[in-house]
């Protein structure tokens, strides 16, 4: 079993990735979709029973931002909870008979070993723009790419990029959602910190075709999180939830590749830690989100 009651650096998540593979060969796989400007690898694991042959994918990924240290380790437990718990619970193999799961555990491997090394705050990824280093991934979409909530200088900390999929890290996402196709049934991306369970749109206070249905699921998928620990997570759109932003994700898997269940989350916590959340808040916050992200997935249409 992984161990979530610390912060991990990259090369232990790695190990811990391959442990999984070779504990669960029936269930867990991996492939590779990029490699980094410092020559990562990026690897998605994929968890399927089996059981259906080309099924519905949920795709997550975590650490798109380097400093987001909670969102990695939460990925890492989600994985640990439909390995270790298929066979035994419930919840699991409902999910697995239903569902094949594609998880990015490391968006952004890069500036996790960044902030491990050198800058605990590093956000961006690490390749050279003039004198400063990174764009934020998470600006890089082509989703009003350069628009209102990114930054046109490479030295700000969301930095845009110099054009839309200039980057490794948002080419090989875009690209593997587009390999599956019509498998991906929801996207979700982790974040830290706020508490906030979003849907889009990021880049216009404009509302999505589907906010009636995001907000229905998001409401019954923070019930089901707030009913573990008592946490209190805000829903609705990012823009009005928490700003504009421009070039995000999620608004590109929903309005270019017409996912509809398409959720960006703040994990933990409000503020008073921020990006430094301590690590005894890592299982918490993780079990709290998997009941959010199992009540959103039993309730899609
Ligand atoms: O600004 C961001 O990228 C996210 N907040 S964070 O503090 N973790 O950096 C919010 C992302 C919301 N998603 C989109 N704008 N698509
Ligand atoms: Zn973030």
């Amino acid at each position: 079993d992984i161990d979530s009651t610390t912060y991990r650096d990259y090369d232990t998540l790695l190990g811990e990735l391959a442990q999984l593979e070779a504990d669960f060969p029936n269930l867990v796989s991996s492939y590779e979709i990029g490699t980094t400007y410092e020559g990562r690898t990026l690897k998605v694991i994929a968890v399927s029973s089996g059981q259906v042959a080309n099924a519905p994918v949920i795709w997550l990924d975590c650490g798109i931002h380097a400093r987001e240290w909670v969102s990695h380790a939460t990925c890492m437990y989600v994985l640990d909870q439909l390995t270790s718990g298929y066979g035994s619970d419930d919840v699991v193999n409902a999910l697995l008979a239903a569902y094949d799961f594609h998880v990015l555990p490391i968006t952004n491997p890069d500036g996790y070993v960044h902030s491990w090394d050198a800058d605990r705050l590093w956000r961006k990824n690490r390749v050279p723009y003039g004198a400063c280093f990174g764009a934020d991934v998470n600006r890089n979409f082509d989703s009003n790419f350069g628009g209102e909530g990114a930054s046109d200088l490479a030295c700000a900390d969301t930095y845009h990029g110099p054009s839309a999929f200039s980057e490794v890290e948002s080419a090989a996402i875009r690209d593997s959602l587009i390999a599956l196709g019509s498998r991906v049934k929801a996207v979700f991306t982790l974040h830290s910190y706020s508490q906030y369970w979003m849907f889009p749109y990021g880049y216009t206070t404009d509302r999505p075709a589907d906010y009636d249905e995001l907000n229905r699921v998001s409401a019954l998928a923070v019930e089901a999180l707030t009913a573990v620990h008592g946490t209190s997570y805000v829903y609705g759109n990012i823009a009005d939830v928490i700003y504009v932003a421009s070039g995000g994700s999620v608004d590109y898997t929903y309005e270019t590749l017409g996912i509809t269940y398409s959720f960006a989350v703040e994990l933990r916590d409000q503020g008073q830690y921020g990006f430094l959340l301590p690590a005894d808040q890592i299982i918490p916050t993780a079990e709290e989100f998997f009941a959010g992200f199992y009540t959103a997935i039993q309730n899609f249409q």
